[in-house]
């Protein structure tokens, strides 16, 4: 998108879309909207001190003073792990490398981890075991526009990414749009013309449709056997584990008829451009990666996968939920995707850090069992938030607000006071995007300049800038530049060899790519042109084959009480996550006010709620208020509750900290709960 800097200070800036493949020129609302929030009136251009319980203005100096002697006290009287770090995937590649640097060398702890933890972990997990290699879509997302068979699992495009509808066209028209959704979303809508498929199994049951739908492309004849045989290992313990998921089984454990399931097999053996993606609605689940693993398991006995006009890809969800993933945030991570744990990869980090590997600490922990640590005597003492809402994004929401309670220090940097900033013994106003240069990694893999369109207000600093300054204080070894530009060459030299390696780009590279429209896509290391299309010649693994990894479901429908329902919670086209932001634009706050809770007509018949009526949704963890909104799109069993709001409506409040055993994702999509009229 392009900013359109104001001529004086009191004309407002425009944000219009930039003719751009991905999204050709479109926007969502949100991104029209969002140069609202660079105005927006609760902008923070102070640094906050919690002084006799309130948040009062205070000086820079004071700030960091106070940060760096409470750190310094507490990993003292404690150890460094008693600091933590929450980052998040909305951050730049510059700052989330940064922070990760800083978390390793600067605390010295192993406790860093981030939002991208709720988001793209699953994912992440099952295609790095599956390819070696984990980029969302292993093809330029163009490739998609020549499909025509898509099979779409738990992923609401029409209003997570309106953009990338335009991608779905040609699909469309061919009539070969299939969208597993347990609710009839904006996007399963979009198959009603041509002929498109909407299945709607319960939420959960995808695994169980995934090994069905095996089965049947095995026992139909329709698996390529050759692509099979030359580039893949393991098809026979998952030819194995798929026999016993005959169709009418799964119709039973699904309820999507036999009829249907063969149907979707069929459509997507027999296109001639086949893709399967998936997005939270099957990820954010206790066995999200072995979900996400049965559809790329599909992909490959399809013999989808490396091959140009077809493939497997994941949607990514933040701006920079691809690059958020890559470059040290994760508590096992260091730059370039390489592993903290492999001593090859500290060395190759430690020399471009100019420290000892010894120095570098160890894996940390995953992000809700980080969570699950806050406040504990031998736990986290101390917690440094960037770029998340925790407080109302993570799962068992009053749980979390529990331990940053019970924080000796929480440091939250924010451009808005959050309700986790709200909860913060000092605050840090920061930078946002128009105001700052840097990079972020689209879902393609596609490194993008993000060019600073105007000036920052007086007061706010950016977060490369208060690392490094923090970093100085507390005598941190290595050298902080500040400049996103260098810190973005320290970034391409620390990842060079990884999977991720950035060696060969700089800004400006970019700059100047943009200007030619030349897109690049890692792995791009030094003298190459990039890698627009993975897996072409060799998967990841060193053997260069890929893994089918045979899976089995683990939360088939047990111990439901009678009256209870499946909650399952998601977003709105006009509202972004925890909603810190877009619940302080008056034209998104008047399209969607409050928390609404879908129900079918049927199921608020039988529990006497009527439409626009005050409901109460309850389960052992808490309670969350909501108006009832009847729409004959949702199953009878299931509630839908986007987690955009915050206090009483807080979705979170319900869901439960139980995690996926592989990549430690949060249950955020089958929380079972009641539903009463409320007051
Ligand atoms: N407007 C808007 N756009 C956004 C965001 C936002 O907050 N608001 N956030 C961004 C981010 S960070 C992300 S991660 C992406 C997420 O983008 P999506 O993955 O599209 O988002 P969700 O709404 O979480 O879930 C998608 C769908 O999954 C369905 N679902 C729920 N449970 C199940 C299940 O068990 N099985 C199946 N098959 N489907 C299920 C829901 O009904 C929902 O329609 O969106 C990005 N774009
Ligand atoms: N129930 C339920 N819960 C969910 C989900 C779900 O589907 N259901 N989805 C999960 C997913 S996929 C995600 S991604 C998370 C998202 O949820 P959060 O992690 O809470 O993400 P945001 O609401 O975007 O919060 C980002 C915060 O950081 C600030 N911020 C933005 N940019 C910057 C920056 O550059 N620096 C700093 N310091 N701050 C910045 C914003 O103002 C905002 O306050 O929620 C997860 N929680
Ligand atoms: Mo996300």
């Amino acid at each position: 998108m392009t900013l359109t800097p104001p001529p004086d200070a009191a004309t407002p800036v425009t944000v219009s879309g930039r003719m751009f493949p991905t999204n050709r020129g479109g926007l969502c609302k949100k991104g029209w909207t969002s140069a609202e929030l660079l105005a927006t009136p609760g902008r923070l251009t102070t640094p906050l001190i919690r002084r006799d319980g309130e948040l009062r203005p205070a000086a820079w100096e004071e700030a960091f003073t106070l940060i760096a002697s409470r750190l310094s006290a507490i990993r003292h009287q404690d150890g460094p792990d008693a600091v933590a770090v929450f980052g998040g995937g909305g951050l730049t590649n510059e700052k989330a490398y940064l922070l990760g640097k800083f978390a390793r060398l600067a605390l010295a702890t192993s406790r860093i981890d981030y939002n991208g933890r709720f988001c793209m972990a699953s994912a992440a997990a099952a295609g790095k075991r599956a390819f070696g290699i984990d980029r969302g879509m292993p093809f330029p997302v163009t490739d998609l526009d020549d499909a025509d068979a898509i099979l779409l699992l738990g992923s609401n495009v029409a209003a997570t990414m309106p953009p990338f509808i335009g991608h779905l066209a040609g699909v469309r028209a061919a009539g070969g749009l299939i969208v597993v959704d347990p609710r009839r979303s904006q996007t399963a809508q979009l198959t009603a013309e041509g002929g498109g498929m909407h299945l709607a199994p319960a939420p959960g049951a995808d695994l169980v449709v995934l090994l069905g739908l095996t089965h049947i492309v095995l026992a139909e004849g329709l698996a390529d056997l050759d692509y099979l045989g030359a580039r893949t290992i393991g098809f026979d313990a998952v030819r194995r584990s798929v026999s016993a998921w005959w169709p009418e089984r799964v119709q039973e454990h699904t309820g999507i008829p036999v009829a249907q399931l063969r149907e979707v097999a069929r459509r997507l053996a027999r296109g001639r451009g086949t893709y399967i993606l998936t997005g939270r609605g099957v990820e954010q689940h206790v066995d999200g990666t072995d979900t996400a693993t049965a559809a790329i398991n599909l992909a490959l006995v399809l013999g989808l996968v490396g091959r140009p006009g077809s493939g497997y890809g994941t949607l990514t969800g933040q701006g920079n939920g691809q690059g958020g993933r890559e470059h040290g945030q994760k508590c096992d991570q260091l730059p370039g995707y390489r592993s903290i744990a492999d001593p090859a990869d500290r060395a190759a980090v430690a020399a471009v850090w100019g420290v000892d590997p010894g120095v570098l600490p160890g894996p940390g922990v995953p992000a809700v069992e980080l969570l699950g640590m806050l406040g504990r005597p031998d736990g986290v003492r101390a917690l440094l938030v960037h770029g998340s809402n925790v407080v109302v994004s993570g799962p068992d929401a009053a749980a979390v607000r529990a331990g940053l309670d019970a924080l000796d220090l929480l440091v939250v940097c924010d451009f808005v006071l959050s309700e986790t900033a709200e909860l913060a013994d000092v605050v840090l106003p920061v930078t946002q995007w128009a105001e700052e240069e840097g990079t972020m990694t689209n879902l393609e893999g596609r490194v993008l300049r993000r060019r600073r369109a105007l000036d920052p207000p007086t007061g706010v600093r950016s977060e490369l800038d208060i690392l490094a300054d923090l970093a100085q204080r507390l005598g941190a070894p290595s050298v902080w530049p500040t400049s996103p530009a260098e810190v973005f060459d320290e970034l391409a030299r620390a990842s060079a060899g990884g999977a991720a390696d950035y060696s060969g780009l700089s800004h400006a590279l970019l700059d100047a790519q943009l200007a030619d429209d030349v897109a690049a896509h890692w792995p791009y290391p030094a003298g190459s042109t990039g890698t627009p299309r993975l897996f072409l010649e060799r998967f990841g693994h060193p053997d260069g084959r890929a893994r089918l990894v045979a899976v089995r479901p683990r939360a088939l429908e047990t111990g439901r009480e009678v009256g209870e329902l499946t909650l399952i919670t998601g977003r709105l086209l006009e509202h972004y996550q925890s909603g810190a932001q877009t619940r302080r634009v008056p034209e998104l706050v008047t399209a969607q006010p409050r928390a609404r809770a879908e129900l079918h007509p049927a199921t608020a018949a039988r529990l006497g709620i009527g439409d626009g009526e005050p409901v109460l949704i309850r389960n052992a963890r808490g309670s969350v208020e909501a108006t009832a909104l009847l729409t004959a799109g949702i199953r009878i069993d299931t509630v839908f509750l986007p987690f955009h709001f915050a206090g009483r409506q807080c979705a979170n409040l319900l869901t439960e900290a139980a995690v996926d055993p592989i990549s430690a994702m949060p249950e955020f999509k089958r929380t079972l709960v009641t539903v009463e009229a409320g007051a």
